[in-house]
C-alpha cells in the first residue's frame, strides 16, 4: 500500500444519511476522519430507488406487520460500495436485533479490516437473501450484529455504536496508545474482562463526601491492590459471580 492511500474505509448506507454523516463527524470518529487514517462514506440508500417515491421497502411475504427492506435496492447499494473499493476483502456488517451480540472481541476483529460496508436496515429488516447471498461470496465476510437486547427502530444508532468501538481501536487514532491498554475490556477476553473501579478527583471533599484515604497515601502498591478489589466487587455485584 502506498503511504498516501487510507488503510480504512468505511461506507454507511441508510435512508437517513444525515443523521450518520454528522453524528460522525461531532466525534473522535471525525478527527480520525480529517486525519486521513480513515475514510468514512455516508450514502442514502433512497439513490438506489426506482420510482418516483424513492421506495426501499415493500411487504412481507406470509403476511405480518411491517415492511421489509428490498434486496434488489441492497443489492445495487452493495455492489456499488464494492466498485468503488480496491479493497480483496469485503466486511459487511448488518445490524440486527436479531444478530450476535456486538463485543470488545468483535470490534477487535472489525478493526482489522480494509473495507467495512454497513447495511442500516429498519427494524422489521433486509430480506433474507442479502446475508444469504453475500455470505456465499468469497470476497465477503458478513456480519448480523446487535448492539443489545432492547428495541431501537433502525440499524443507524447501532452502526454509529460499532464505528466508534471499532475505529479507536485503529492504530494510530486514539493519540495515546496507553489509554488503551488500561481498559477492562481492552485486550482481555470477554470472560475474564473486570469492570472500571471508582475514579475520583479534586476536591478532596464534595458535598460531604470524602474520597477512600488509600487513593490520598501515595502508596502504588496498594492503590493498586485496592482498585483491583474494587473492580472485582462490582463485576460480582452487576455482572454475577466472576470465576478466580
Ligand atoms: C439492535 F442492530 C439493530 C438494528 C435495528 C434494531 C435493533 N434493535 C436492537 N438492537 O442492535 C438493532
Amino acid at each position: 500500500m502506498k503511504s498516501n492511500e487510507v488503510a480504512h474505509h468505511i461506507d454507511v448506507y441508510s435512508i437517513f444519511p444525515d443523521y450518520v454523516h454528522s453524528a460522525l463527524q461531532n466525534s473522535l470518529i471525525g478527527k480520525a476522519w480529517q486525519s486521513g487514517l480513515i475514510e468514512i462514506g455516508s450514502h442514502d440508500l433512497r439513490g438506489f430507488a426506482k420510482d418516483l417515491h424513492r421506495t426501499v421497502d415493500d411487504t412481507p411475504y406470509g403476511g405480518g406487520a411491517g415492511m421489509v427492506m428490498m434486496p434488489t435496492i441492497w443489492g445495487e447499494a452493495i455492489d456499488q460500495s464494492v466498485e468503488f473499493s480496491k479493497a480483496k476483502i469485503h466486511d459487511l456488517i448488518i445490524p440486527t436485533p436479531a444478530g450476535e451480540l456486538f463485543t470488545q472481541k468483535k470490534a477487535e476483529e472489525l478493526s482489522r479490516a480494509e473495507h467495512i460496508i454497513i447495511a442500516c436496515g429498519r427494524y422489521e429488516g433486509i430480506d433474507a437473501r442479502v446475508s444469504e447471498y453475500y455470505q456465499s461470496q468469497p470476497n465477503f465476510r458478513v456480519h448480523e450484529i446487535s448492539i443489545g437486547d432492547y428495541v431501537i427502530n433502525g440499524g443507524e444508532a447501532a452502526a454509529l455504536v460499532m464505528i466508534e468501538a471499532i475505529v479507536r481501536l485503529i492504530p494510530g487514532v486514539i493519540g495515546n496508545p496507553d489509554s488503551l491498554l488500561e481498559e477492562s475490556h481492552t485486550l482481555l477476553d470477554d470472560e475474564e474482562a473486570l469492570l472500571e473501579y471508582p475514579s475520583y478527583t479534586k476536591p478532596a471533599i464534595w458535598r460531604g463526601l470524602g474520597v477512600p484515604e488509600i487513593l490520598l497515601s501515595g502508596h502504588h502498591g496498594k492503590i493498586a491492590q485496592w482498585r483491583l478489589e474494587r473492580s472485582k466487587e462490582r463485576t460480582r455485584k452487576v455482572r454475577g459471580l466472576t470465576r478466580e
